[in-house]
């Protein structure tokens, strides 16, 4: 063999693998550079993609991919290129090819655990790699009848890729579930309809319901981790009696579920950020899988645990107002939301609300989570805040409009004012939505300013808590505790 096939065949029959496994598998667990993107995925520090917020967690993903589509064609030319080899030396083509198509094939089915679908890489290799032991010596006649080869091999593998490409486009984790699978059922439009009839109309004002693509992400990772709703299960560790686990099926099936409206907000969201979103979530009850089940834990508290690491420990009794969603908007829960389901804890930071989740581990001790290690206090009930989001003129008048939140303690007022904090006047609110979880949910407020006088308006907003207690004035940081203050922005009329 030439020495260019030597390199070539390999690498070719590498790509051939990688072509033939995603025609198969598309983007699933089954699909070979899968596992190769697990690895990029955990051992990529989040410092190099910025560590909190993945302000594109499209293009990290992208990198990730294309960094273990790198990997895993390395590793698979790697081996056929030992294989081919030996058997140049034994002068044994045949052999060589059936050792790569079990080779090849063995080594997917062992890192994807899919042995039938691993066939899809296997076979590929073993064609391209056939293709050049067929005949060790190139052809004579041409002028450069190896490069030539090589080239028509190419080819080959390039339309084998496009083909591959085409066919394995619709399996991806995109779209884990079945056209049933999808949850936008009555009830989720009765929700929605709720929420868009109740939307104040401001210009610039964003509606009650946050879409899947506006929803805020924070997470630690910069690549998700990829988990398939077929093999995932929640279990339940420590000091509980009965640890049986809970499998997807099982879980969507309980006749508990419901859909709920509830807003997230991240603790190390600022008063005028954009890190507090709302959705309406289709799921169950935590309460209703702990039925039946004895819990002994002495400090009343829990960890959970993820699929990318993340773990968070807080009290039991909030757990046991949590709901277990897989359904988001009336879409099966997207990956970067935690796919295949996520935790919602009302009224709680953001953090404890966790994505991938793996399992509920009930402690006997108080443990620090991953955010409590690093300083931060996120575990407790949110800060009450209030945002001004919108400013529409009109020819003799200015609304300003925003939202307030103060989780389950419920928003029943908000107070503006546009002398900096002199006199107050009562904004108009959006009225409740309908099925929120335990109340934990924003309203919008607006207030419309007649005939503002021109010039630098110091405008203030500040939301009351059904409780009648006022958001607290004093300023703080994200760090350690969350945000708080008053809404603050200057009106220029
Ligand atoms: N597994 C896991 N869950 C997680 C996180 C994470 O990094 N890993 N981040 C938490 C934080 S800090 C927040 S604010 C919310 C954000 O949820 P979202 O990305 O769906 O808005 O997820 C929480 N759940
Ligand atoms: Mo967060």
């Amino acid at each position: 063999m030439a020495d260019i096939d030597r390199v070539a065949a390999p690498v070719l029959a590498a790509l051939a693998a990688v072509a033939g496994s995603f025609a198969v598998a598309g983007a699933t667990l089954a699909f070979v550079v899968t596992p190769a993107y697990d690895v990029v995925a955990r051992y990529t520090p989040g410092a190099l993609v910025g560590v909190v917020v993945s302000q594109a967690p499209g293009l990290t993903d992208a990198v990730a991919y294309a960094v273990a589509f790198a990997l895993t064609v390395l590793v698979l030319a790697a081996l056929v290129g030992s294989i081919v080899e030996i058997a140049l030396r034994l002068d044994a083509p045949a052999l060589g090819v059936f050792a790569v198509a079990l080779l090849v094939t063995a080594v997917t089915a062992v890192t994807t655990g899919s042995l039938f679908r691993a066939f899809g890489a296997g076979v590929p290799a073993a064609v391209v790699v056939l293709y050049f032991l067929a005949d060790p010596r190139p052809p004579r006649a041409a002028l450069s009848p190896a490069r030539r080869r090589v080239l028509r091999a190419a080819g080959g593998v390039a339309v084998f890729g496009a083909l591959a490409g085409y066919a394995g486009r619709n399996t991806a984790v995109r779209t884990p579930v079945p056209a049933d699978g999808r949850y936008r059922d009555e009830r989720v439009a009765a929700l929605e309809a709720d929420a868009d009839e109740k939307s104040l109309a401001v210009d610039g004002l964003p509606g009650l319901l946050s879409t899947n693509d506006e929803f805020y992400t924070v997470d630690i990772n910069s690549a998700d981790p990829y988990v398939e709703a077929a093999d995932w299960e929640l279990r339940f560790e420590g000091a509980i009696d009965d640890p049986a686990p809970v499998g997807f099926d099982a879980l969507r099936e309980r006749e508990e579920r419901t859909d709920a409206v509830d807003t997230l907000r991240c603790v190390s969201d600022p008063v005028d950020g954009k890190l507090t979103d709302t959705a309406v979530w289709t799921g169950v009850p935590v309460d209703a899988l702990l039925e039946g089940r004895a819990i002994s834990s002495d400090c009343g508290c829990v960890m959970v645990h993820a699929a990318d690491g993340y773990e968070v420990e807080f009290p039991l009794a909030a757990l046991r107002d949590g709901f277990l969603a897989f359904g988001m908007n009336g879409d099966p829960l997207p990956r970067a939301h935690g796919h295949p389901v996520r935790l919602l804890v009302p009224g709680h930071w953001g953090e404890v609300n966790v994505k991938w989740v793996t399992a509920l581990e009930f402690l006997e001790r108080e443990a620090d989570g991953y955010w409590e290690r690093r300083g931060w206090h996120g575990t407790g009930p949110v800060n009450a805040v209030t945002k001004i989001w919108a400013t529409e003129r009109a020819p003799d008048a200015v609304t300003l409009a925003g939202v307030a939140y103060a989780g389950t303690r419920g928003v029943a007022r908000v107070e503006v004012s546009v002398d900096g904090g002199e006199t107050w006047r009562d904004a108009r609110l959006s009225e409740r939505l309908d099925g929120a979880l335990d109340g934990d949910v924003w309203r919008q407020w607006a207030y419309t300013w007649e005939a503002p006088p021109s010039g630098e308006h110091d405008v203030r907003a500040r939301a009351v808590t059904d409780d009648g207690t006022v958001q607290p004035r004093a300023e703080t940081d994200t760090f350690p505790s969350g945000a708080s203050g008053w809404a603050e922005t200057t009106l220029t009329v």
